[in-house]
């Protein structure tokens, strides 16, 4: 008799599904669509085990919605811009497109082999010119819409990288890539006005509420962050030959105004020389050295002593005259709010740090029964009602907070504001490999957009190795041929722009791409777009929490407000997988504790990997490759598939004559299955398949025997539970069943409602307190129906005798207590 042999079925079903085209969806209508999408890959090597983890979970549900009847979109694709591919080239003097494209075939075939159930006809690269033609018309048509723009300011700098980065790719000070300290340098840089899309990003969070995980959406609300406010004028009083000049603070606690003592501005904000006294300039510059070095979080760090420069200006506070000293001071930042603050030391730990380093007043206008600050030393933050405040004495925080802004607006010196954390977008790059910015610069007509029958702007072909060396401004200008145009307004001579886009621009859009991937009119086809979005269920890692689903949000948001989608949110539902370690820990080469995925699927088999990550823990969690036993999967996988030896009824037997028991335990497997899949529970599901193998084993071997139906029933549920799990295992089986292929589109089992057997208790029923019946009703009750059932009884009938009733006490489901009344 044949025995199992991972190796020969890997070998036999590959072309089986080719030929059938079981992974590609019909797309004409005639079932409901769904699109699972899994975060598609940066092509570095070759696949790796995260990989073979995210992927094996993104398939689970691909395949159960398959099974299910539904339409499925499932496509892959290779976000293939960035940075080490171009490094790569610079260090084996070759292009970067050599290393992305040989990479991603080496990645492809093992996605292939991994049995990963995707449309290959859909297959797209962010790096091809047909895909990114469509990012330079969008860019195009953001640009129309006033959404990217040029300015001149101070951007994150890697020093190592020699590029920009933007905000979100600045992680503790470093660069998110190669963990340089990032400087900041002033540039003309291109940006996304992302800032005009906050609110909405903020609101339409509600949406995806109970969808996305928590963690994920709190990350998002806390870097949109949105405080509410109010701007307040202070007007700097002029000294010598500087003028008197108004600057405006931005507060969430205009209440405490009475409570300033001074005034501070950001040590590294223009505003700050120009306020500064030539008395106190050179202390200001040489301070402004010292902070230049500082990254944002330690400028803010509570352990530090507080640093500043005194301007020797003084603010007048708008609501009662007094001259507040300003400094400038690091523990203000120049990019949040307006760069300037007015310090309330008694109320704000900050500015009580900073009182206490450089002796000045405190001064409550709270009473919140704190103890003193002043004394103290921590600020009182609590609740309480207003002093020392004038008219505002006597009020309530909360109500105090709009009484000053209606003060501040009478008097015309301020306003209520809503302030975001949230930056704008800086996407340009000075790299050679990624999406070239299709504008146009002329000395006599400014940035000219090319037109859209010039797109793509392609990448010239040749530069390669020293030539995209980074040197602080983009290769791309080295490349003189390809500048150098004319202008498309005046044909006079221009320039073309040499700065490359973001990568994460090319990832904010690819989800729509994959509703038509050859389409030529446009980004996408409207109207599939409108068949397949917004994606079902998306799954990828935790470390895209904010970069790329914040600003597939935005683009998603553009398209929409364009008339292109319907949709306004690009993902329903978020599943953020685990990570693989190895010893408790993140595999890395300089642990040593890296695990081959090659070789791990050359020992085990594809199946047994992919089975060994679903089985390990929930998808949201961890697996520990040192804790698991891809052997012991194999094995469970050998005996699943010899069930198909074991059963010798022909297929299409009647299942009723089937044994009870097992068809009991097939039919509570799949009953289950709906909720266990529904909620990711696929470990828990992998379980209960066991359990059901095993069963089926013992009933074939025992009385049972192969020939009864309901043996041939578990089998054939094994196989089609299992073709979420272990492809080509259950392919395979369901050949040795006699069934035609592919089980991946046999459809779910129904369930037979009368073969789930009751878990019942008894209940008590009593009438005042006296025991008059007992009835056997099921564990899982509701109090309603317990309370119909316990009225309905002939005992209670009789005890009651037609005395009306007063209340009716229930404890489903093991007792009820009548009262008569
Ligand atoms: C006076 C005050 C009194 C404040 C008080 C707080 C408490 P969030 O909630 O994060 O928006 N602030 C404003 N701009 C700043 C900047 N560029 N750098 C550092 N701090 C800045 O914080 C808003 C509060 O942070 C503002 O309200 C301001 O201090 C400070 F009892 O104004 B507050
Ligand atoms: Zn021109």
């Amino acid at each position: 008799e044949a025995v199992y042999s991972f190796a020969d079925i890997e070998q036999k079903w590959p072309a089986v599904w080719d030929e059938l085209g079981v992974f590609q969806p019909a797309d004409d209508g005639s079932k409901e669509r769904r699109y699972v999408l899994d975060m598609f890959p940066y092509p570095s090597g070759d696949l790796h085990m995260g990989h073979a983890e995210a992927f094996a979970m993104g398939d689970v549900v691909a395949r159960y919605w398959r099974q299910l009847g539904y339409d499925v979109l499932h496509p892959i694709g290779w976000d293939s811009f960035g940075l080490p591919a171009e490094n790569a080239a610079i260090k084996n003097n070759a292009h970067p497109s050599d290393w992305t494209y040989r990479n991603i075939d080496t990645q492809a075939a093992s996605f292939k082999r991994y049995a990963i159930s995707v449309d290959w006809s859909r297959r797209l690269q962010t790096s091809d010119p047909e895909y990114y033609r469509w990012t330079q018309w969008l860019f195009k048509r953001f640009y129309e819409r006033g959404l990217a723009y040029r300015k001149n300011s101070p951007v994150n700098w890697c020093p190592k990288d020699q590029t920009v980065l933007a905000n979100e790719q600045v992680v503790n000070g470093a660069c998110e890539r190669c963990g340089t300290q990032v400087t900041k340098k002033s540039l003309n840089q291109w940006y996304f006005k992302i800032t005009d899309y906050a609110d909405r990003l903020l609101d339409d969070m509600e949406q995806l509420k109970g969808h996305w995980p928590e963690r994920v959406l709190a990350m998002q609300k806390n870097w949109i962050g949105r405080s509410e406010g109010a701007h307040v004028r202070f007007t700097i009083e002029a000294d010598g030959d500087k003028p008197a000049e108004q600057v405006t603070v931005f507060t969430t606690r205009p209440d405490t105004l009475a409570g300033a003592t001074f005034f501070v501005v950001a040590a590294d904000a223009p505003l700050a020389v120009e306020l500064t006294t030539d008395e106190n300039m050179d202390a200001l510059l040489a301070y402004r050295e010292q902070v230049k070095a500082l990254s944002d979080i330690e400028r803010q760090s509570t352990e530090r002593t507080k640093t500043g420069i005194f301007t020797g200006r003084y603010a007048i506070n708008p609501l009662n005259g007094e001259k507040l000293p300003v400094w400038a001071a690091d523990y203000v930042l120049a990019d949040y709010g307006t760069g300037a603050i007015m310090a309330v030391p008694a109320h704000d730990q900050r500015d009580l740090d900073f009182a206490k380093t450089f002796d000045l007043p405190v001064k409550a206008v709270l009473d919140t029964g704190e103890e003193d600050p002043a004394e103290t030393g921590i600020a009182t933050t609590g609740e309480g009602t207003l002093i020392n405040s004038g008219k505002l004495d006597g009020l309530p925080k909360s109500e105090a907070i709009p009484a000053a802004i209606e003060m501040l607006e009478e008097q015309g010196t301020g306003e209520k504001f809503v302030n975001f954390r949230l930056r704008d977008w800086l996407l340009s790059r000075q790299r050679f490999w990624g999406t070239p910015i299709p504008i146009i610069h002329c000395e006599t007509c400014g940035e000219v957009p090319v037109p859209d029958d010039q797109l793509p702007v392609t990448l010239p072909t040749g530069l390669k190795g020293e030539a995209l060396a980074p040197k602080g401004t983009s290769p791309l200008a080295s490349a003189e041929d390809w500048v150098n145009v004319s202008c498309p307004n005046c044909d006079g001579p221009a320039k073309r722009d040499t700065d490359t886009m973001d990568t994460f621009v090319d990832s904010s859009w690819y989800f729509m791409r994959f509703v038509s991937p050859h389409y030529t009119d446009g980004p996408f086809d409207p109207e599939a777009a409108k068949n397949w979005m917004p994606v079902g269920q998306y799954v990828g890692g935790v470390e895209h929490a904010i970069l790329h689903l914040l600003y597939a949000r935005f683009f998603t948001k553009v398209v929409h407000d364009m008339g292109l989608l319907e949709a306004s949110e690009p993902f329903s539902s978020l599943l953020n997988q685990g990570q693989v370690l190895n010893g408790g820990k993140a595999m890395s080469k300089s642990l040593g504790n890296g695990v081959d995925l090659g070789q791990q699927l050359d020992k085990y088999g594809v199946d047994a990997v992919r089975l060994t990550m679903i089985f390990a823990s929930p998808p949201e969690d961890d697996v520990d490759w040192a804790d698991v036993s891809p052997s012991g999967s194999a094995k469970f996988l050998a005996r699943a598939w010899r069930l198909g030896q074991g059963v010798t009824s022909e297929p299409g037997v009647d299942f009723a004559k089937g044994d009870k028991k097992l068809r009991a335990l097939t039919h509570r497997t799949v009953a289950d299955a709906a909720e266990l899949l529904e909620n990711n529970k696929f470990n828990v599901m992998v379980a209960r398949t066991m359990e059901l193998v095993n069963a089926t084993r013992k009933a074939i071997d025992s009385g049972v025997g192969g020939a009864d139906p309901a043996v041939r029933e578990a089998a054939e549920t094994v196989a089609i539970i299992l073709s979420l799990f272990a492809p080509y295992t259950a392919e395979d089986l369901w050949a040795l069943l006699g069934r035609p292929a592919s089980v991946a589109n046999a459809g779910w089992p129904a369930v037979d409602e009368t073969l789930l057997v009751q878990d019942t208790v008894t209940a008590v029923v009593q009438v005042q307190g006296k025991v008059r019946d007992r009835l056997e009703v099921p564990a899982d009750i509701s109090e309603e129906d317990l309370r119909e059932l316990a009225l309905a009884s002939d005992a209670v009938q009789k005890t009651l005798d037609g005395r009306g009733i007063r209340t009716v006490i229930v404890r489903a489901p093991k007792l009820v207590n009548i009262v008569p009344a």
